[in-house]
């Protein structure tokens, strides 16, 4: 049932509670003249916002008044609504409730204060006649419940006839003035509340007054204290407008559990040191993508009894369905089988650019195990790995995961003969807004798609190249299939290179709008040409302006609407056949931002990687932070330069309690965490049946912009790094979204991969890597490895990863097998000792359907990296 249609229900059964019901009331003496307002913006001199309808046209400020058209013969009058939510009433108190009112040609309208969800119950309603001339209407009534964020609606969709409606001058007075809301921040000392890495940096924040430097201790879980020092003095921090002092404590190593580190007479939350801290990190972040699964029932045993649930979208009333989804009117003649992929966020939409870059992350993360010493192998994130319905398939679980999403994004595509064939629809979503909460298979909101756009046809082209590359080990047909999408839609891309999503669209689901494309064309580009190895794209991708320019930003790396750096990341990593010159120069931009990185990050007093400007902190911000802790994990693994990973992992600690708020932004994972975020899906805070978000959900983090509501009306002057609250009205700083958990879920598995964090040492052995011979089908390559340690081998394991569909056929010198991509020569019983200086050569004939072949940038002998020429 529609959220909006239940309030008839609720209306009827809370009549008693209106006071006066007239058309016209006069003040109750009982609200005094200075009562304090509740109602923000109400002149609407600030614009629109924060004011929201539903079933109407644009809202737009005319004359000082806030006015709409509504189209006529909808039936009911709360088949479309003008409203503000997060209004705070007081159980008990008077309030004088006052606006002016219009309706060209004239209409009935309810003003209602009710519930902001199921069941909408009402705490006061007025009925007005609004005709072509403003009329002022004014009543009082009591409230009957204390509601911290109660929704006011101007209910406006009774008439045969469309009308335009005005409104002027919406007050509503009385209650209390809301006492400034202070935060729980727990103890002065912020720490990583999960705890350090032995071998990694160890840092912690003291909000003081005191200006010298200060004694530190930690404590060990039994009471003693295991090391001690002083703190630096660090003024007053911008972000967080808090006067602090830092610790370094990075010396002591020594793993337990329970430890805690007191400072000025405050002590921390306790924390571990442990070289296993994030294993259960990637897996928990991980797996929130099943969690948001669309089309499929969620199984208990799989993930917990209460996050089971029906498939979402199958049609099945009163869902609509995904099964076949008409455009919005007028912009296609056709429907679409468009189920599956993953809910983006709090929302029910499903979003082609959001859900590629996140899909993105979850392929990058995977495919780093073929690049980057620390993940080599890739045994964390295999087969069996995720409590995932295609676990024991013989396919890694987090691919598995991420063609959920794959199989979406390709259905997204405009079939052949159809206008724009090739390209990708943009978006589809529910017609309306719907209230919280609400589970998927109970939405009841008609699905449409939404127009096709040159960001997600090239989107959906860089990642289905990538897929087609990482799936050609395990799927050949479905390799093919995504590679084929992928250059219909690029080519569809070329064709109809300026197709914009409207920044306008944005009812019933986000707007996901972008105006500029030259980096989806980039991105694109990059993917087709490490996949496909096709000339054609290697030019474009060099012509792009993007190739040689600094694509990486300081507020955050990279989101959904700028993409580059994804492209300038993967030609960093993926072996290609670049120039070396070229490549080194490419590798060198990831370093130079990466140092850009590490500076900002000891510039923060909170040591993250994240400017302390307003302008920094914005809606999602946690992503940022963490997909610029990308770029540092980034150039650890192509420098091994212990300062990039130290940096790395120290971004970690801001996320996990070290920041102004003492919280833990993932929930589940520390002793203060995020667990109200803004779901639809997992609103415990609504509903006490349902569960909080999964363990290892990642809130959107600090918006300095507070763009809802409840953040605007609680938040209103806050420091940067204190606009966030964990409360699920607060979709602007406290939502989950797909593409923060793919970030989390990316950094957590690099995370997870450096295990004690201890020094890195020098390459003890050298590889040529030389394929000698190519033909359509096949290639011939020869291995040859020398110990350049000083210690003899006896016995060795030499493991690197094919690009793409490359299988072993036949090999000598070596004992060789291969597991997905991933190739393991080990010796014969003659050659098992290698001398130091000495070198051993094996070789094999593989096969391949064509594509590039290139030298892998990943050799590892016994587990250990080698220098590749
Ligand atoms: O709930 C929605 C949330 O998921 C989105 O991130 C957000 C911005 O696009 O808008 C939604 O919030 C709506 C809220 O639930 C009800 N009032 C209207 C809001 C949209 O304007
Ligand atoms: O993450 C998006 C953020 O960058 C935008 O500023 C914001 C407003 O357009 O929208 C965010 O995305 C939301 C989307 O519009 C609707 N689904 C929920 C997304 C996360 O809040």
């Amino acid at each position: 049932m529609s959220p909006y249609r239940r309030r008839r229900t609720a209306l009827a059964a809370a009549t008693a509670l209106l006071l006066t019901g007239a058309t016209a009331g006069t003040a109750h003496a009982a609200v005094p003249p200075d009562a304090p307002e509740q109602i923000r913006n109400g002149d609407f001199s600030a614009g629109t916002s924060p004011w929201f309808s539903y079933g109407t046209g644009d809202l737009k400020v005319v004359d000082g008044r806030l006015c709409t058209t509504v189209p006529g013969g909808l039936g009911n009058l709360w088949d479309a609504g003008i409203g503000q939510d997060a209004v705070p009433l007081i159980a008990g108190a008077e309030y004088e409730l006052s606006f002016d009112v219009s309706a060209t040609p004239g209409t009935a309208i309810t003003a209602v204060l009710q519930l902001g969800h199921d069941p909408y119950t009402t705490y006061g309603s007025v009925n007005a006649t609004a005709t072509a001339t403003a009329r002022h209407v004014d009543t009082t009534f009591t409230a009957p419940a204390d509601d911290p964020a109660a929704q006011l609606i101007f209910q406006v969709g009774g008439s045969p006839q469309a009308q335009t409606i005005c409104l002027g001058n919406v007050s509503l007075r009385g209650g209390e003035q809301a006492p400034p809301y202070e935060p729980d921040t727990g103890p002065r000392v912020r720490v990583n509340q999960v705890g350090y890495l032995p071998g990694g940096p160890k840092n912690a924040t003291v909000v003081t007054d005191a200006t010298d430097p200060l004694t530190w201790q930690l404590t060990s879980a039994a009471g003693t204290v295991v090391a001690s020092g002083r703190t630096t003095p660090r003024g007053v921090d911008p972000a967080s407008g808090q006067n602090v002092q830092t610790v370094d404590f990075s010396s002591f190593r020594t793993p337990g559990t329970g430890y805690t580190l007191a400072v000025d007479g405050e002590t921390s939350h306790p924390f571990d040191i442990s070289g296993t801290l994030y294993d259960r990190l990637r897996v928990d972040s991980l797996q929130f993508f099943y969690a948001q699964r669309s089309g499929i029932a969620i199984d208990g045993n799989l993930i917990g009894a209460q996050y089971a649930r029906p498939a979402g979208h199958l049609g099945v009333a009163p869902n609509r369905g995904d099964t076949s989804v008409p455009c919005q009117p007028g912009v296609c003649d056709y429907s679409l089988d468009v189920r599956g992929g993953w809910y983006d966020a709090g929302d029910h939409g499903k979003y082609v650019v959001n859900g590629g870059i996140a899909t993105h992350q979850l392929l990058s993360a995977f495919e780093r195990t073929k690049t980057a010493e620390t993940a080599a192998g890739g045994a964390a994130l295999g087969d069996a790995t995720l409590r995932v319905p295609e676990r024991g398939n013989h396919v890694p679980d987090i691919l598995d995961e991420a063609r959920w999403e794959l199989e979406f994004l390709l259905r997204m595509q405009v079939p052949a003969g159809k206008p724009l064939a090739g390209m990708a629809h943009h978006k589809i979503h529910d017609r309306n807004w719907t209230g919280l909460p609400l589970a998927p298979q109970a939405d009841p909101e008609p699905r449409e798609l939404h127009p096709p756009s040159t960001a997600a046809t090239l989107n959906l082209a860089a990642v289905a190249a990538q897929c087609a590359r990482l799936f050609a080990p395990y799927d050949a047909a479905f390799a093919a299939r995504c590679g084929t999408a992928a250059k219909t839609a690029y080519a569809a891309a070329k064709a109809h290179p300026t197709i914009y999503a409207s920044a306008a669209d944005g009812n019933g689901g986000g707007a996901y709008d972008d105006t500029n494309v030259t980096d989806e064309f980039y991105w694109a580009a990059v993917e087709l040409w490490l996949t496909t190895g096709e000339k054609a794209y290697l030019n474009d991708l060099t012509a792009s302006p993007l190739h040689t320019a600094d694509v990486f930003d300081a507020g955050g790396a990279f989101g959904w609407q700028s993409v580059a750096m994804l492209g300038r990341l993967d030609l960093a990593t993926v072996p290609n056949a670049l120039p070396s010159a070229e490549l080194a120069r490419i590798r060198a931009s990831v370093t130079t931002a990466a140092d850009r990185y590490l500076a900002t990050l000891r510039g923060q007093a909170y040591g993250l990687p994240l400017p302390g400007g307003a302008d920094a902190y914005v809606w999602g911000g946690n992503s940022n932070i963490i997909n610029n802790a990308v770029v540092l994990a980034t150039a650890f693994d192509l420098t091994r330069d212990a300062k990039y990973r130290d940096g790395a992992v120290q971004s970690a600690d801001y996320l996990l309690g070290r920041n102004a708020l003492n919280i833990s932004y993932v929930t589940g994972w520390g002793s203060h965490t995020a667990q109200n975020q803004h779901t639809r899906i997992f609103g415990h805070q609504l509903n006490p049946d349902l569960p909080h978000p999964p363990a290892g959900s990642l809130a959107g983090g600090p918006n300095a912009a507070l763009q809802d509501p409840y953040a605007a009306g609680l938040l209103a002057g806050c420091q940067p790094m204190f606009c966030y609250v964990d409360d699920i009205n607060s979709y602007s700083t406290n939502e989950v979204a797909i593409n923060w958990n793919s970030a989390l879920a990316w950094l957590a598995s690099f995370l997870a991969d450096q295990r004690d964090a201890a020094a890195v040492p020098a390459p003890t052995c050298a590889v040529t890597y030389t394929t000698h011979g190519s033909w359509p089908d096949g290639f011939n390559t020869q291995v040859t490895v020398r110990n350049t340690g000083k210690s003899a081998l006896n016995g060795w394991s030499v493991r690197w990863a094919f690009a793409g569909d490359q299988k072993v056929q036949s090999h000598w010198s070596a004992q060789v097998s291969q597991t997905g991509a991933t190739v393991t020569a080990t010796n014969e019983s003659w050659n098992a000792r290698i001398a130091p200086g000495a070198e051993i050569t094996f070789g094999l004939i593989g096969s391949t359907s064509g594509g590039p072949n290139p030298t892998p940038t990943l050799i590892t002998l016994n587990g250990k990296s080698c220098t590749i020429s």
